[in-house]
């Protein structure tokens, strides 16, 4: 196979990088700390069921985030399911396409139909004002998703919400550690939930939380992960398992030790990156607001194929010959995904600004698998691909 910098006779044929660069590496704290945490928790013969680590680990992220209640669990996708039940949600439930499978599945799960909302293409997030027009006699709740940690508008959001009487949930997977108006997020709608998976930048290997203010859901969420136990023998609710294990919240516990590290790292390599693409035609680095705590780990990239004249495709080809593994997120949109691209073969129609960004959109690895010296080497083989690129590209075998 011959690499794209090779066809421009750069390196001679060899790739830019000779270990794959992922998207989604995760960050790891301090392994001994780490491994003293797991060894601990096999002595103690103690391994899960709401175990010391758990709870020492939800009342950390309870004071991280300021949220009354944050109930970890096994993952952001049971968190969802489980949530959107305790909340009673049923019928139809409104929610962005451009957003991973999960937060769609989740609703999907249970039998309530995700309603797919165009976005903002300011913001990615979810528009409000077309919110409004989605709302049927069936609608029961949103469902915003905080895109790449930039919060959704939560003030119109919460204004259609009361309006309409519906419970508003915020899938805040990419979130951790950001704020809306200088406040974590964790405390808006009626709850939010983080993602704890491995390729978050704060990572427990697998993991979620709800985070929640209202003390009632709370409750019902923490009967609801455990088959609704409410002490030994007692049954009182229908639950399921969505209980994270000590291991896991062992991991988390040393991920949060480390978390300062973790943002700084990310934000470092953002504006290196920003630095690298600054006056690229027809790439536009995605933008932070910087009076906001932002976590900066997704660097998105919007390619203009008009201006720079190369798709994003083929840059994604180029920068995997190199081994670069920049990833599509959210590409193709939750509602050309099954079941729901034959539920809804129209959908696209109504979702014209979701269809135009998953086309446009790309993610550049962060986080502290990658250092300057290789950020400014994928910078250089994008600078290489917008000035160069429709010479080669076609040439290129991936
Ligand atoms: N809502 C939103 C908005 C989300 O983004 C997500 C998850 C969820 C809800 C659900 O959260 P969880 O139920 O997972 O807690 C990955 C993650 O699996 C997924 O958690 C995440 N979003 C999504 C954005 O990214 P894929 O399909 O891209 O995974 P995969 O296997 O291709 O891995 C991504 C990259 O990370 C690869 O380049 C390999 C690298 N990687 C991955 C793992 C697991 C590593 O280097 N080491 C690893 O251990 O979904």
């Amino acid at each position: 196979m011959k690499t794209y910098l090779d066809q421009l006779a750069i390196f001679g044929g060899t790739t830019a990088f000779e270990k794959k660069l992922h998207v989604g590496r995760p960050n790891i704290g301090d392994h001994t700390r780490l491994l003293d945490r797991i060894e601990n928790a096999i002595n103690r013969r103690w391994l899960t069921n709401n175990g010391p680590y758990v709870q020492e680990f939800e009342a950390r992220l309870a004071e991280f985030t300021g949220a009354k209640h944050v109930i970890v669990m096994s993952n952001a996708t049971i968190a969802l399911e489980i949530v959107s039940r305790a909340l009673g949600l049923s019928g139809e439930v409104i929610v962005p396409s451009f957003t991973f499978i999960a937060t769609a599945h989740a609703l999907q799960w249970q039998e309530i139909t995700p309603v797919f909302c165009d976005i903002d293409p300011k913001t990615h997030n979810i528009d409000p004002s077309k919110v409004e027009a989605s709302i049927t006699p069936r609608t029961s709740g949103i469902v915003g998703v905080h895109v790449w940690g930039r919060p959704c508008d939560v003030d119109a959001l919460q204004k259609i919400g009361q309006h309409h009487g519906l419970k508003i949930i915020y899938d805040a997977a990419h979130a951790f550690g950001c704020t809306h108006k200088g406040r974590m997020i964790g405390n808006s709608g009626d709850a939010e939930v983080f993602s704890f998976h491995a390729t978050k930048f704060f990572n427990s290997f697998e993991g979620g939380a709800v985070a929640t203010n209202d003390d009632e859901l709370a409750q019902k969420i923490r009967l609801m992960k455990n088959f609704g136990f409410a002490g030994t023998d007692n049954v009182i609710y229908i639950g399921t398992n969505g209980k994270m294990h000590e291991i896991t919240a062992a991991m988390g516990l040393t991920s949060l030790e480390s978390v300062d590290t973790f943002l700084a790292t990310n934000y470092r390599n953002y504006k290196l990156y920003q630095e690298g693409l600054s006056d690229l035609p027809g790439i536009q680095l995605l933008q932070y607001n910087e009076d906001e705590k932002n976590n900066y780990q997704y660097i998105v990239v919007e390619v203009d194929e008009v201006q720079t004249g190369i798709s994003r495709d083929d840059l994604v080809k180029i920068l995997w010959s190199e081994n670069v593994l920049a990833r599509r997120y959210f590409y193709p949109g939750c509602h050309q995904a099954e079941p729901y691209r034959s539920y809804y073969p129209h959908a696209r129609l109504l979702l014209p600004e979701t269809e135009k960004l998953t086309q446009r959109v790309l993610v550049l690895p962060n986080g502290t698998a990658v250092g300057a010296a290789e950020i400014s080497m994928i910078c250089q083989i994008m600078r290489l691909a917008v000035e160069r690129g429709p010479e080669v590209v076609l040439k290129l075998q991936v």
